[in-house]
């Protein structure tokens, strides 16, 4: 029997991947592999994942990419059912914070992500350029603090603690590592603060992004 991750310590998606297997206490072997094109790009990587891009999960003979799609299929074949409820409602809640934060919210976070981290090879600060990435980073965070479960209904993402949590922990935790002020937003400030004490993140997580002064020239 084989479980395997391609990924990397840096990687977000990864980090959704590792994040779900500690919750599930589920062994797997770790294969590291270089991001940013040194080790993703080899033929033999891109055998396994035509996309060149990180996780790739290897279950015996499967092979799944899409950190989401992993998810799904983790949670439905490695005891984590509850994880990714089977009624149509409440999986439908699951599936709408999985697609906001992949479809909405990152494609407005990763610009200033590229800027913020020092860890990624393109992007230098540009004070009044990350003012107004950010202003279009809140229009996503004001729906997120809309839709978001109350408190009282469980603490997480769609109430109880699901995949979703999973997916949005790494995003949560680079808001809080970049000093994104989220003290407007006190669904998802306390939403954070709670997902990302949780013993498995902690467990799984990897290292932190190094914030890029804002004098560094590129
Ligand atoms: N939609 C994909 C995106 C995967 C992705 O963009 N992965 C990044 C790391 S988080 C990557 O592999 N980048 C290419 C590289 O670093 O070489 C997923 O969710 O798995």
């Amino acid at each position: 029997m084989t479980l395997a991750l391609y990924e990397a310590p840096l990687s977000s998606n990864a980090q959704k991947v590792r994040f779900l297997l500690a919750e599930l206490e589920v062994a797997y072997e770790s294969r590291e592999v270089a991001m940013f094109g040194v080790g993703t790009r080899t033929p033999e990587y891109l055998a396994i994942n035509p996309f060149g891009l990180l996780p790739t999960l290897i279950d015996n003979d499967f092979v799944l990419m899409e950190s989401n799609t992993i998810l799904r299929y983790l949670a439905e074949t490695k005891g984590g059912e509850e994880l990714y409820p089977r009624s149509p409602k409440l999986r439908a809640g699951v599936d709408r914070m999985l697609d906001v934060l992949g479809c909405t919210l990152r494609p407005r976070f990763a610009p200033l992500e590229r800027r913020r981290f020092a860890n990624f090879p393109s992007g230098a600060r540009d004070l009044e350029d990350e003012r107004k990435l950010e202003g279009h980073l809140r229009l996503a965070l004001d729906g997120v603090e809309v839709i978001l479960a109350p408190d009282p209904l469980g603490g997480y993402a769609t109430g109880p603690f699901s995949i979703a949590d999973c997916a949005w922990a790494p995003t949560l935790r680079r808001m809080v590592e970049m000093g994104l002020d989220l003290s407007e937003y006190p669904k998802i400030s306390g939403w954070a603060e709670r997902l990302l004490e949780r013993p498995a993140w902690l467990r799984s997580r990897g290292p932190q992004l190094e914030i890029r002064p804002p004098t560094e020239a590129h």
